[in-house]
């Protein structure tokens, strides 16, 4: 899906000051949102019965998103609709996926009361296209949902697919970029199906937290109109003014600040800590819908990292569930979600409540730190995605001395023995990870920790990796090479011109420290200089060719050669904070690229 326009959005969206302003629009409402952080997606209506695969052929389509089958593999809709004699529905209990949610530490539902095939899960009055019509027993998943949701104290929400509409006349379908549609009749299909569905679904199933919308361009680039979705907004606040929407609802926030929180482009993860409500919607392979040719699952640590780095930066994380035709909950799902709800059963403290902490977002190797207030004081969870082999664990950055460290799985609380000099904490492990996917460390502070901005982290090997990214002052002026598409090429710093990069480390004793650095330099000259200083201490050296790396035999596959390069050593007096400078200063014409400089 169009992922990119999303992350324009958020782009724009934390460029503007509106959001401070719908930020305390909206705290009180989102308050539970944020202190959930953790819900469960579920995409299924009628397309679950094709399982991605319509007479024998494939979703036509990339991305595996099989509750597009309708659309991507042009079925007419009789036919789609046949699809419903594969439901076993006496087996089918919505309650079985409250349950599963439930269990796998999930504090809220959404699920898709309506997707883009226009087919509802309720008994709409407005329109016949839905489950009643078609279930004897007449059935409505929204109400079964809503019970079970209300039983078993998980929040309810709704996915509405307003925008897109495959069943409606005057839905909107993509084609219709070829065959047009009038304002005009898109109009009576908003008034006809959209605003009245939303009036049941709003007055007839109890409270509703969130109304998820998904229409992740803006209104000003398809047939939707700013006056229709603010109409569709007012009838939200109106009904259920404690209900949330969230950003895909289609009106960018300079027209109108009032959403409740940003949701990410599918399966797109958070980049940056932010003060305004957002969430990323993950799938545990690729489709949504059930897709049986979709067998990518992502590990069970790859999707409690992705809920706990959502969290380290003030983020929700909405996993989906595309239960089969029979109601049944693929095993490669449940037995993921349980895994991570047996997790949180242990640890959920350190999530449920927890935001970012002050320190800069991936400060350390070793994994990511949650934080939550407490009273006058405050705890930090520190979340261990890469046990280190030393069984040292450094934090650095952080000032005041904790009172208290222990594991969070240890009820006993053990105290761990730790050592703390000015702005590193280091805390001894034991030689066995009490957790296989992220032990929990918890520093209790007794009032909120005091914090050395800018500072380069010791990392897991013991040293210092000071690279473009760490900078003392992150400067915007810096040409910046990411990585290519295989790695080979590692992220660096392009340099044309004398360029200065500034570092502040803390040196927790005294010694002398080796530097070496990595760089590629693809001319031949001789002239172009490095300069470093650390200490009143300087070194100058001079950069050499690097040459190629042949990356594959045979291909004539060839990749600038970075390597380590030992550039000299300066002795460090006394234990405290340095500032490491290096100059690179290149002849006229000529392009040094710098990777990093490593001290240990
Ligand atoms: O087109 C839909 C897709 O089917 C799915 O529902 C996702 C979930 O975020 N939303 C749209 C694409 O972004």
């Amino acid at each position: 899906m169009k992922i990119i326009k999303i992350c324009l959005l958020w782009a724009i969206f934390s460029a503007t000051s509106v959001c401070s302003l719908a930020q305390e629009l909206t705290n009180e409402r989102a308050k539970w949102f944020t202190d959930a952080r953790y819900g469960m997606f579920i995409h299924w209506g009628v397309y679950s019965g094709a399982e991605g695969v319509w007479k024998g052929e494939r979703h036509r389509d990339g991305n595996n998103y099989a509750e597009w089958i309708q659309y991507r593999n042009r079925i007419d809709q009789k036919e789609y609709l046949t699809l419903l004699d594969r439901f076993e529905w006496d087996r089918i209990d919505p309650e079985k996926w409250v349950i599963l949610a439930k269990n796998a530490g999930m504090k809220y539902v959404v699920i898709t009361a309506k997707h883009h095939d226009g087919f509802a899960l309720w008994d709409s009055k407005a329109n016949s296209y839905n489950v009643a019509q078609f279930t004897n027993p007449q059935r409505d998943i929204i109400r079964e949902l809503a019970a079970a949701c209300k039983k078993h104290g998980l929040k309810l929400g709704l996915y509405y697919s307003h925008w897109i509409d495959w069943e409606h006349k005057y839905g909107w379908d993509h084609t219709k970029e070829i065959t047009g549609l009038s304002n005009e009749n898109y109009d009576r299909y908003w008034q006809e199906k959209v605003i009245p569905q939303m009036r049941e679904l709003l007055t007839g199933y109890g409270p509703i937290s969130i109304i998820w919308f998904d229409m992740w361009i803006n209104h000003s680039q398809t047939v939707v109109s700013k006056d229709q979705l603010m109409q569709l907004k007012g009838l939200i606040r109106e009904l259920q003014p404690g209900c949330l929407i969230n950003s895909r609802l289609g009106l960018s926030l300079q027209e109108d600040s009032d959403i409740d929180f940003e949701e990410l482009g599918d399966n797109q993860l958070g980049n940056m800590s932010r003060n305004f409500p957002w969430q990323s919607p993950a799938t545990v392979a690729d489709s949504w819908g059930f897709n049986r040719l979709d067998t990518e699952w992502k590990s069970t640590s790859t999707l409690l990292q992705s809920l706990i780095g959502n969290v380290s930066l003030n983020g929700n994380f909405l996993l989906n569930i595309g239960p089969r035709a029979n109601g049944e909950v693929p095993y490669e799902i449940s037995q993921r979600l349980l895994e991570i709800g047996d997790w949180l059963k242990v640890n959920g403290e350190s999530v449920y409540g927890c935001g970012a902490f002050t320190l800069p977002k991936d400060q350390h190797d070793w994994g990511k730190i949650t934080f939550k207030k407490t009273g006058s004081g405050a705890c930090l969870y520190l979340h261990i995605f890469n046990y280190p082999l030393d069984k040292q664990l450094n934090i650095t950055g952080i000032l005041s001395k904790p009172a208290k460290v222990y594991f969070l799985s240890d009820k006993n609380k053990t105290p761990l023995s730790l050592n703390h000099i000015t702005a590193l904490t280091t805390i001894k492990l034991p030689s066995n990870s009490p957790d296989p996917y992220d032990p929990v460390i918890v520093m209790e502070y007794s009032a909120f920790p005091d914090v050395s901005e800018g500072l380069a982290a010791k990392n897991i090997e013991g040293g210092f990796s000071l690279t473009p990214y760490n900078l003392n002052v992150p400067s915007e002026n810096l040409k910046i090479s990411e990585r290519n598409r295989l790695g080979t090429v590692p992220p660096h710093c392009i340099v044309k011109e004398k360029t200065i990069f500034k570092w502040k480390i803390f040196a927790d004793k005294p010694g002398i420290r080796a530097f070496d650095v990595s760089y590629s330099y693809q001319g031949a000259k001789l002239k172009n200089m490095i300069v470093l200083k650390a200490g009143q201490k300087t070194i100058n050296y001079s950069i050499l060719p690097t040459g190629k790396t042949v990356v594959e035999p045979g291909e004539n596959y060839l990749a600038d050669n970075y390597k380590s390069n030992r550039i000299g050593s300066i002795d460090f007096p006394g234990t405290g904070f340095y500032e490491i400078i290096l100059e690179i200063d290149p002849e006229e014409n000529e392009e040094i690229n710098f990777q990093w400089l490593w001290l240990k």
